[in-house]
């Protein structure tokens, strides 16, 4: 009964399966879902989210609740946990004042590109797969999603060199798919009241600011909100997952990183950003290769998480 209708959540699916997914729910679900296709992306596949509303998105009267994953490609259990909130606001509403209280915007994969390129090629890709700084050479693409926000761009735990998985790109938003963040980020600051980024793994609630390890003015409200959050996991998952653990993400990770897509969004006015790092059963790249058994479970104990979250950010 739990079973999705028409997106299988017993495996990891291709960009094609996703996309076909949200443009079925747009199709089926015209009145509250909206396909938007902003851009495409480096090497030419559309770049997609849905926008739900149960009123008129432009009326601009509600909170958002934006969710992203994917822009780190090979952290495959992100993509789910955006597909799962998707469902959860159309095929299954088992709470319907998310659905209701709420404008929202959900972008499954912001990175196709690297996306489809870990599933033929290099399953541990991580960056996009632009070729901006050797457009001749084709050596080393890429560029590190979440290290190139215009937010102290490329001043602390980035790298210059285009091979780094951390390479922050040769200009801040130089990469159509953070650019097509920035622009959601940027047309809805006022409004949006919670932005969520899914990553991969270590089962963390983090906020900023990531470059510096300070602590926001809103400080207080992030970590309240975000000990809700991971206490609603908590209690909707298996024993032997990690506990998460809730904090400033230098301070929780030990290391510092600029040009993060959380630190940007809050930045720019939104009170309450989170990176989510979702749970990876083992150490080193295996993380990323969490067992297909186990994406409902961690979808469900996000969307527990989310169900929280959400409605003590509309009550800030
Ligand atoms: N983790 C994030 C990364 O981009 C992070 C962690 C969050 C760093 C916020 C800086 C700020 O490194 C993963 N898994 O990518
Ligand atoms: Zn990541």
């Amino acid at each position: 009964k739990d079973g999705a209708k028409s997106m299988p959540f017993n495996n990891y699916q291709r960009l094609s399966v996703i996309y076909a997914y949200m443009a079925d729910i747009a199709a089926r679900f015209p009145r509250i879902a909206t396909l938007v296709t902003p851009a495409n992306s480096f090497q030419g596949r559309p770049i997609r989210y849905l926008r739900i509303s149960t009123t008129n998105f432009t009326d601009r009267r509600k909170p958002v609740i934006f969710l992203d994953g994917g822009i780190h490609a090979r952290e495959w259990i992100s993509p789910p946990t955006v597909i799962w909130a998707i469902r959860k606001l159309t095929e299954d509403v088992t709470e319907p004042d998310l659905l209701n209280n709420y404008d929202w915007i959900l972008f499954p994969v912001v990175n196709p590109d690297g996306y489809e390129f870990t599933f033929t090629n290099t399953r541990f890709w991580r960056k996009t797969r632009s070729t901006n700084t050797h457009a001749s050479s084709g050596l080393c693409p890429g560029v590190d999603g979440n290290r190139n926000y215009d937010f102290f761009w490329n001043t602390v735990g980035t790298s210059n060199s285009p091979c780094s998985d951390i390479y922050a790109g040769n200009r801040a938003f130089s990469e159509i798919e953070t650019r097509v963040v920035r622009d959601i980020l940027q047309t809805h600051r006022t409004r949006i009241a919670l932005y969520i980024t899914m990553h991969s793994f270590g089962s963390m609630v983090l906020y900023p600011w990531g470059h510096n390890g300070a602590l926001s003015q809103n400080g207080l409200n992030l970590h309240a909100v975000g000990v809700a959050m991971a206490e609603a996991i908590q209690r909707n998952s298996l024993s032997y997952f990690p506990r998460y653990v809730v904090g400033n993400s230098a301070l929780v990770l030990n290391y510092r990183a600029s040009g993060a897509a959380e630190d940007y969004a809050h930045l720019i006015g939104i009170p309450l950003t989170y990176t989510f790092e979702l749970p990876g059963l083992s150490g080193g790249t295996q993380g990323f290769n969490l067992n297909p058994r186990y994406i409902q479970q961690v979808c469900r104990e996000t969307w527990a998480g989310l169900i929280v979250g959400v409605r003590r950010a509309g009550q800030l």
